[in-house]
């Protein structure tokens, strides 16, 4: 590269990240969250939000973590009447938007649990981009109460599952939650 391209390529850089924080990530993470599980359960799932702020479309490919033996990114899906899952080649991120992975939906699936994962034990994984980027995370182990009213933020009615059963199902459950949490918070 041409000496005064270079340094017009660094003195832009200089101005991005003084405009900006987010040059190192664009993609930032949200309401990171692990399914806790009963002893000998063989897998588990984890769900967390991306928020692209750039302008280009972004891709998660690949999770890693030490806890599980296998880290997938999967899709559940209705397949009829049964929820299905299937492991997915990327998460696309769209620019200036949001990929949810959130139970019934995407998820990082984990195989081969390391040890049981306990309600409020933080789990570590890394988020690997298409463009090569890694992005650490860290999720809390929900127990299963807390799962059934996690929602993640930014999350409507209108963009969960449209029949009316789980509509219906799903209202109760987090109606239940609230109360749930405030008796836990009494007992801690
Ligand atoms: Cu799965």
């Amino acid at each position: 590269m041409p000496v005064k391209q270079f340094i017009s390529s660094v003195v832009l850089l200089a101005t991005a990240s003084a405009s900006s924080l987010a040059l190192a990530s664009t993609i930032e993470l949200s309401d990171p969250a692990v399914r806790a599980m009963p002893p000998g359960a063989p897998a588990s799932g984890a769900y967390v939000t991306l928020t692209n702020h750039s302008d280009q479309e972004r891709f998660l490919v690949d999770v890693e973590s030490d806890a599980a033996d296998t880290v997938e990114i999967h899709i559940s899906k209705m397949e009829g009447e049964t929820m299905v899952m299937e492991r997915v080649p990327h998460i696309a991120v769209p620019a200036h938007g949001q990929a949810m992975l959130k139970p019934g939906g995407y998820h990082i699936m984990m195989i081969g649990l390391a040890k049981p994962f306990k309600v409020g034990d933080q789990v570590k994984f890394t988020l690997v981009m298409k463009n090569g980027e890694r992005i650490p995370m860290q999720a809390p182990v929900m127990s299963p109460e807390q799962m059934a009213s996690y929602m993640p933020a930014g999350m409507s009615m209108k963009h969960m599952d449209h029949s009316t059963m789980k509509h219906d199902d799903m209202k109760s459950h987090a109606g239940h939650e609230m109360k749930d949490k405030d008796e836990h918070s009494a007992h801690h």
